[in-house]
């Protein structure tokens, strides 16, 4: 690793599961929004692992560090965009202009996972009427919601439709020349980009109205160890004067048979006016799990994954998930973190 220059916050995991049954088993992967000094979080949840249903819930904090829940209930639920069966999931945020815009993943079946305690869980698909078990109808889309008081959310629109599995796909906080952009991770390789993307890798797509999407390009692959298995975009990117600042997950197999991987975090620094051009990169991960949270948890030993990035003062403030489980905040100067991207 390099140097480490995240530290984590002593009170680590701050959002922990329980109170309601919707979040009694798991809250993870945030989305944060700092706004005149107040943070907004939106946790994936489950009150279950089988099926494991996300749904997303929203809770509010002064400090950044202590959180409590927004309501009784989630703000967002798989019904909202089409299944009550679903499961939606990994929640990102941006503001732009007057509106809050949210990407997240969703399925329209949950399944069931069946932790391991080795690596990435079991799972099978789960009944559920209308449902006849094949995965290919159970492929992870990803939608863009809408906003405008941060608690009510309308279904703006796919980004992917139902062929592909696409996650990570998280909107930059503002037009790039004129047109949105999102950075996204088809996991199958995309028409005529197959040969441009030998692995699962980090692709751009852009919008004039957010109601449809270019074909994805890809613009950063894998290329280290740590990211042998894939990588995908973690946190929106955050304007510097340097360029885009992304960070990212790379996913490395330990043990193919017993499925044992571990996710750590990068960063990449992308061209202000084309985010196609990657200008720097971290040669190492800057972040791995570490503490005994970060290795053990309710679903999935060895991962820290990043959501959320918020520019405090001269700071990052890292949300990420652990093992699916809980949230961790670890923070970082940003110029630290420049520092890497030779
Ligand atoms: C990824 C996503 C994340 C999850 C991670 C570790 O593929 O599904 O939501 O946190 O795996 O299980």
């Amino acid at each position: 690793m390099n140097k480490p220059i995240f530290k984590r916050h002593p009170l680590n995991p701050i959002v922990r599961p329980g109170g309601f049954a919707w979040r009694k088993v798991a809250t993870f992967n945030p989305a944060v929004l700092y706004e005149d000094g107040k943070f907004t979080m939106y946790e994936r949840c489950a009150g279950g692992l089988q099926p494991f249903h996300c749904s997303i819930g929203m809770l509010e904090s002064d400090d950044g560090v202590h959180f409590s829940q927004v309501g009784s209930e989630p703000v967002i639920t798989p019904a909202l965009l089409g299944s009550e069966y679903g499961s939606v999931q990994d929640p990102r945020i941006v503001r732009i202009d007057d509106a809050y815009y949210m990407t997240v993943a969703y399925r329209p079946y949950a399944w069931n996972s069946y932790p391991t305690g080795l690596g990435v869980p079991r799972s099978t698909q789960a009944e559920f009427p209308g449902f006849d078990g094949d995965g290919s109808k159970n492929q992870t889309r990803s939608a863009v919601l809408k906003s405008t008081d941060r608690v009510n959310w309308e279904h703006l629109s796919w980004v992917n439709d139902t062929t592909i599995d696409d996650r990570n796909v998280i909107l930059f906080p503002e037009k790039v020349n004129g047109r949105h952009a999102v950075v996204r991770r088809p996991q199958a390789f995309v028409g005529l980009n197959t040969e441009h993307a030998p692995a699962p890798s980090i692709q751009i797509s852009y919008s004039e109205d957010m109601l449809s999407w270019t074909v994805p390009k890809p613009i950063i692959h894998p290329e280290y160890d740590w990211e042998d298995n894939r990588i995908g975009g973690s946190t929106p990117p955050i304007r510097t004067k340097h360029g885009w600042l992304l960070f990212y997950h790379g996913v490395q197999d330990l043990d193919p048979a017993n499925r044992t991987v571990v996710y750590r975090m990068g960063a990449a620094l992308l061209d202000l006016d084309n985010p196609e051009k990657v200008i720097g990169r971290s040669t190492d991960f800057l972040f791995e799990p570490e503490e005994y949270y970060e290795k053990t948890g309710l679903v999935i030993p060895n991962v820290v994954f990043p959501t959320a990035a918020c520019v405090v003062g001269g700071e990052i403030w890292l949300y990420y998930g652990v093992c699916d489980t809980a949230i961790g905040l670890a923070r970082a100067k940003l110029d630290d973190i420049m520092g890497c991207l030779g």
